[in-house]
């Protein structure tokens, strides 16, 4: 009786550990997506960042469609662009520094931006959705730090 029991435990703990195992959320061919997206039709969207909104507040993109985000910081503190959904829901290329270089990875949770700095984000969008964007820093958020990142 007790080993049954100490076998179903095994199964529920085996189970929430799967649960609890994210990296499957995320595009898990996004070097494919990359690979095939057509960059010279790239559309570049600037999205100013300041004290406390984003502009413009919401982005709609398409599915399939190659786009750069110049993510630039006009404001007088750090701040960041954190859209962990958002994120999941495209295939990433890079965020390149122009000054400094790039890093490629397969997918960010946020990404931080200094004053007067700028990232560039190379990216796919695959799953379509309307996705939150907000900043993590303490009070930004509530004094209005938001947007919307729509994929249709
Ligand atoms: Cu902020």
């Amino acid at each position: 009786m007790s080993q049954r029991i100490a076998t179903i435990a095994t199964l529920i703990i085996c189970s929430l550990s799967q649960f609890g195992y994210a990296e499957s959320d995320y595009i898990t061919n996004a070097g494919e997506i990359v690979k095939s997206a057509d960059w010279k039709s790239m559309q570049t969207i600037t999205v100013n960042i300041d004290e406390y909104s984003y502009t413009p507040e919401t982005l709609k993109l398409k599915v399939g469609q190659a786009y750069k985000f110049e993510l630039v910081n006009k404001g007088e503190k750090k701040h960041y662009f954190t859209a962990p959904e958002f994120y999941k829901a495209i295939a990433t290329r890079k965020v390149q520094s122009n000054k400094d270089g790039e890093i490629k990875a397969p997918y960010f949770t946020a990404i931080e931006l200094m004053v007067g700095g700028q990232l560039d984000l190379y990216f796919v969008p695959v799953k379509k959705g309307k996705y939150p964007l907000y900043c993590t820093i303490k009070g930004h958020r509530d004094e209005g730090m938001e947007g919307t990142l729509i994929i249709q």
